[in-house]
């Protein structure tokens, strides 16, 4: 009786491990959650009482928010992000030289993968991108699904114009 316990939990532990694999191998269409930095900040670990201070990002850095730039790998490399974190968005109003840009911010997963913009809300409009930048204080604990909407999802689908980040609680100490 014992045993046939024991060997249950056993097989649940292993479909439990098996299933977080293949969490883990779907963490791509997630690039900047980062589980290391989970177990930083709750894992058992000496820390001093240092907060962080918020940071300004600008958006695809030096390059700022254009078409054909692959954002989704810069919020790979930029993360992790965190709660109180100020996503700048840097794009010239629209004129003869330029394109239009702007800011959507997706619902769900699913429209962001389908840059469904009829289902994203504007967050910024393509006159607000110029001189300091649209700023964007992320002030939820959730997935933000950017993209640019112009063009009906043609910016964000054809020219990469997208990103999802998922901010952080900021630790209470120094980050190494
Ligand atoms: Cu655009």
């Amino acid at each position: 009786m014992g045993l046939k316990f024991r060997h249950g939990v056993m097989i649940i532990v292993i479909i439990s491990a098996s299933m977080f694999s293949v969490s883990m191998a779907n963490k791509d269409w997630f690039p900047a959650f980062n589980y290391t930095d989970w177990w930083s900040r709750f894992g058992n670990h000496p820390h001093n009482k240092t907060q962080q201070e918020p940071r300004e990002i600008v958006v695809g850095g030096s390059d700022h928010w254009h078409f054909g730039y692959n954002y989704s790998d810069w919020a790979f490399k930029n993360a992790p992000f965190y709660i109180n974190d100020t996503l700048v968005f840097k794009y010239d109003a629209p004129s003869a030289t330029s394109f239009p840009h702007s800011v959507y911010m997706f619902k769900s997963y699913e429209s962001f993968f389908k840059c469904d913009v009829k289902k994203a809300k504007v967050v910024a409009s393509p006159v607000q991108g110029g001189g300091e930048g649209f700023k964007f204080v992320l002030k939820k604990w959730e997935p933000h699904f950017f993209g640019c909407g112009e063009r009906n999802g043609f910016h964000c689908n054809n020219g990469t114009m997208k990103f999802a980040v998922f901010p952080m609680l900021r630790p209470f100490w120094q980050w190494p």
